[in-house]
């Protein structure tokens, strides 16, 4: 069971509550290509060591995330020194040359990697048309996985994407899964992110998931769960922008809804647990979370703003 975390989490309350209830962890982002690999030929190490420090002096598991994103990637990644669009080639060279140095860092210490993140298109098209894309075509997705395989022998590769549950792209993402382990594409697992909310996934939907993806024989992985308290699906996608929060209220309601469908989604993963090797939840409590980026105040997670476990939180660990 782990949860995503920022450096300044490892001190007081929530460090306790971090070590009292996960025994894994995941950087929200500083171990992102954009914070970690500003510069070409510079790393800035100092907060992804944090963590990686912090799991071993604590005998955590460490999740990697993720070494190759279209999103909070460095400028440098895609331009030459006029400007110009790079070369496949050169573009591959330097992703290569990314996921080395930091497989390479924390070999022995990361087991797990979201090697790629999110390529697969919302809308009409198979793949998203990123500028990764746009550069080096479908390629860089199984190359992605060969550098990291490279790199550490060991890591288990995760190819990680939200809306998972909706049949359209559920299907795109099996058909991709499926031709990248035809070819013999060093993919161990899928990595189901679990942006949800109090009206979905579906138990249908979600279940007709793991059995798709179990059926590749990859191992499956929740890798970014929370549950908004409004209605509509949320994906994975950035804020709004604003940055203005509203604080709004968390209604008796919400609270119900909220529980139940933490109650349904934990029921369906004991009865997949041969499948499902990690659960990582997306930030650690109400207090803050990613999702209040959008506008308004999101109470998506077991433990409240006072970090103390909600009612949804007893629903799911008593069964
Ligand atoms: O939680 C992360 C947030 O703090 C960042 O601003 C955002 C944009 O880079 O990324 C968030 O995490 C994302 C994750 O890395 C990939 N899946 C979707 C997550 C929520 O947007």
């Amino acid at each position: 069971m782990g949860v995503a975390v920022r450096p300044q989490d490892f001190k007081g309350e929530e460090a306790k509550l971090i070590l009292s209830q996960f025994n894994s962890i995941t950087a929200e982002n500083v171990m992102k290509m954009g914070p970690i690999h500003p510069i070409e030929n510079k790393f800035y190490w100092k907060d992804a060591d944090e963590i990686v420090d912090f799991a071993q002096k604590n005998k955590l598991k460490v999740r990697g995330h993720a070494l190759c994103w279209h999103a909070q990637t460095p400028r440098w990644l895609y331009v030459d020194q006029e400007g110009k669009t790079v070369s496949k080639d050169v573009l591959l060279k330097r992703l290569e040359n990314h996921i080395d140095s930091v497989v390479t860092r924390y070999k022995g210490k990361i087991y797990a990697y979201d090697v790629v993140n999110e390529a697969i298109d919302d809308g009409q098209n198979t793949y998203r048309k990123s500028k990764l894309y746009e550069i080096a075509g479908e390629d860089f997705i199984a190359k992605s996985f060969e550098y990291a395989h490279k790199a550490d022998p060991k890591a288990v590769l995760f190819y990680n994407d939200y809306n998972t549950e909706i049949p359209a792209k559920r299907e795109k993402i099996y058909t991709m899964l499926k031709s990248l382990l035809a070819k013999g594409v060093p993919i161990h697992g899928v990595g189901l992110q679990a942006h949800w909310s109090i009206n979905s996934p579906t138990r249908e939907e979600l279940e007709k998931s793991i059995e798709m993806f179990s059926s590749l024989g990859l191992q499956i992985q929740f890798t970014e769960l929370d549950v908004s308290v409004y209605a509509g699906r949320q994906g994975g996608q950035l804020s709004n922008g604003s940055r203005k929060i509203e604080e709004a209220v968390f209604t008796p309601e919400m609270e119900q809804q909220q529980l139940e469908k933490y109650q349904m989604i934990f029921e369906v993963f004991r009865k997949y647990k041969k499948n499902i090797t990690g659960v990582t939840f997306w930030n650690l409590s109400d207090k803050y979370s990613w999702l209040d980026g959008r506008g308004r105040k999101n109470y998506p997670l077991l433990f409240d703003k006072e970090l103390k476990p909600k009612k949804a939180y007893n629903a799911v660990i008593n069964f």
